[in-house]
């Protein structure tokens, strides 16, 4: 039996060059768990945008909205996340195309959204043996950085994409700025949002690296999208000292009352 429609809470599925294969079967699982899924295709020129339109033509939980140009991870949630507000939705749910987020957890991510309603439901990746070294080594250092642009915890994984915003803080917070428009979206919107006093709820759920063999793909630079991170913690640490601290102290003492002693 289909998962009923929600009318507050969407999946949105941001994609680029995914590949139609991939991308079909992200959407057929996530729909197996959720209702209504959106997907924001970026520009691709693979195809797949002709595969997600033909499903929605017999599945009314699908939306597929297409964008000419390419503008990025991060301007494709955004149009989305705007999209899924004058619809009435309240939150969305990302995940990636390429099937690497677990659509299994979805009820679980979207039922600790609506029990919070006013959180960030940031998912906290279980990586398998598979992950490769360099991207966890440079993880690493996405943590230890936002730690302290946030004075502290609070946000266990700025990096990974598969987290519930409530969507009017989300678009408050990124239409202020006119950078983080692609791979820097994520982190940006986790440490803005949790500057702006948004609680961070941290779920675990696992992430899967697909070989090349297995159909994976990664459109992840190393050397341009590790600048564009460079560049992205430059600008927080300078908005912190600059003027974000009284509200990063503020949010802190918050995030610290509300742990568990
Ligand atoms: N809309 C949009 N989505 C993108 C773009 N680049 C990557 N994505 C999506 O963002 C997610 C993560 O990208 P991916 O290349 O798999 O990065 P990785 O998992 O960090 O290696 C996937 O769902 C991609 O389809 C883009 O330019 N536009
Ligand atoms: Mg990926």
């Amino acid at each position: 039996m289909s998962p009923s429609l929600s009318s507050t809470h969407l999946v949105l599925v941001p994609s680029y060059n995914t590949g139609a294969g991939l991308l079909l079967s992200t959407v057929r699982d996530a729909l197996a768990h959720w209702r209504p899924v959106w997907v924001v295709v970026d520009g691709s020129d693979d195809g797949s945008d002709r595969a997600v339109a033909r499903l929605a033509l017999e599945e009314p939980g699908l939306r597929v909205i297409v964008r000419a140009k390419n503008g990025g991870k991060g301007a494709a949630v955004l149009e989305g996340a705007e999209l899924a507000a004058a619809h009435g939705f309240s939150h969305v749910l990302v995940m990636d195309a390429d099937g690497q987020h677990p659509a299994g957890r979805i009820p679980d991510f979207m039922a600790a959204s609506r029990r919070e309603p006013s959180a960030l439901v940031l998912g906290r990746p279980v990586f398998g043996p598979e992950a490769p070294a360099v991207r966890l080594k440079g993880r690493r250092l996405s943590v230890g950085l936002v730690r302290c642009e946030c004075l502290g915890g609070g946000i266990d994984d700025p990096l990974f994409g598969f987290r519930v915003y409530p969507v009017a803080p989300l678009v408050r917070v990124m239409r202020a700025t006119r950078f983080a428009r692609r791979y820097d979206f994520d982190p940006e919107a986790a440490v803005r949002l949790f500057w702006a006093g948004v609680p961070a709820v941290n779920l675990p759920a696992a992430c899967r690296y697909l070989s090349r063999a297995d159909g994976g793909v990664s459109h992840f630079h190393y050397v341009r999208d590790n600048l564009r991170m460079a560049w992205l913690h430059t600008r927080l640490i300078a908005a912190l000292v600059i003027c974000k601290w009284p509200a990063a102290l503020r949010a802190q003492r918050r995030a610290a009352a509300s742990r568990p002693a």
